[in-house]
């Protein structure tokens, strides 16, 4: 994870931007919450020592986070994809398509630029981007300060798209109420069984672009079951965020969430 990835280096500071708002960036020291008096290049002589203080600490925090959402009966979903499968073109069309009966906050997750924050600020729901830099997840601190940041109501949904990656995020538990996995039908239907980390830890799964079904080699049903091989309690849902075909099952779901 971060030792290989280099979203530990802190000469990439993680930034938080909000789209109206001509805001300083909030500089992410990526301490992991540990006091940190030396350059922080992961580089304390074991490997699997860092992971373990990384993960550990992001765990405690994502306790920290579930517990105050949960006060607040915040519903929260953690939206995980490859780059592309498209998280924030399905989140515009809910929150058009929802947001006279739930009200919605997000968190965008990049590498890079703010275009995913402008297409959702375009659509009224609050939100900020956060840019990791080299960083290729989200972690809990960030999604800590970016609650704060945001001030998310009660009683509200507040949705995160994490950055486009179906390996590191899958590690970082961000205190979510529910983990979606969104797989688009153009990345072949074998990636639940290659990247089963991230299906694993996933409660929703949702097969994505099933308007291009008819040119692409993508086998729903095998896709499904290669799922379910890695994780049998996972939840599918099969629509196009395009076409809004088998949007209306995921409304009805997020309905009953609220
Ligand atoms: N045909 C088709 N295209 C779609 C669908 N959903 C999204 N797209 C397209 O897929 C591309 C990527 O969509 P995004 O919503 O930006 O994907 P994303 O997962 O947010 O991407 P990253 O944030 O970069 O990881 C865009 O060109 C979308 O128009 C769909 O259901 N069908
Ligand atoms: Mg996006």
């Amino acid at each position: 994870m971060c030792d290989t990835c280099g979203c530990g280096q802190t000469n990439n500071p993680v930034t938080f931007n909000k789209p109206e708002e001509e805001n300083e960036p909030v500089q992410h020291d990526h301490s992991h919450g540990q006091p940190h008096d030396h350059p922080h290049d992961h580089s304390h002589g074991n490997v699997i020592q860092i992971e373990q203080d990384v993960l550990s600490t992001n765990n405690l925090l994502a306790e920290r986070n579930r517990g105050y959402l949960e006060a607040k009966n915040i519903t929260t979903l953690n939206m995980v994809s490859s780059p592309g499968s498209g998280k924030t073109t399905l989140l515009e069309k809910t929150i058009q398509n929802l947001k006279k009966e739930l009200q919605f906050f997000v968190i965008e997750g990049d590498q890079q630029t703010m275009n995913d924050a402008n297409r959702i600020h375009a659509t009224g729901a609050p939100v900020i981007q956060i840019n990791t830099g080299n960083g290729c997840h989200l972690d809990a601190d960030m999604i800590n300060k970016a609650i704060k940041n945001l001030d998310v109501a009660d009683n509200s949904i507040l949705v995160i798209e994490n950055v486009g990656n179906l390996v590191c995020p899958s590690l970082f538990d961000l205190g979510e109420t529910y983990r979606i996995v969104i797989i688009s039908v153009t990345e072949g239907d074998d990636k639940p069984i290659k990247y089963p980390t991230m299906f694993h830890t996933s409660d929703i799964c949702i097969i994505n672009k099933i308007d291009l079904l008819p040119y692409v080699d993508f086998n729903i049903e095998k896709a499904k079951e290669y799922a379910l091989r890695v994780n049998h309690h996972l939840q599918f849902f099969e629509l196009s965020a395009k076409s809004e075909e088998g949007m209306d099952k995921w409304y009805d779901w997020l309905k009953s969430q609220a």
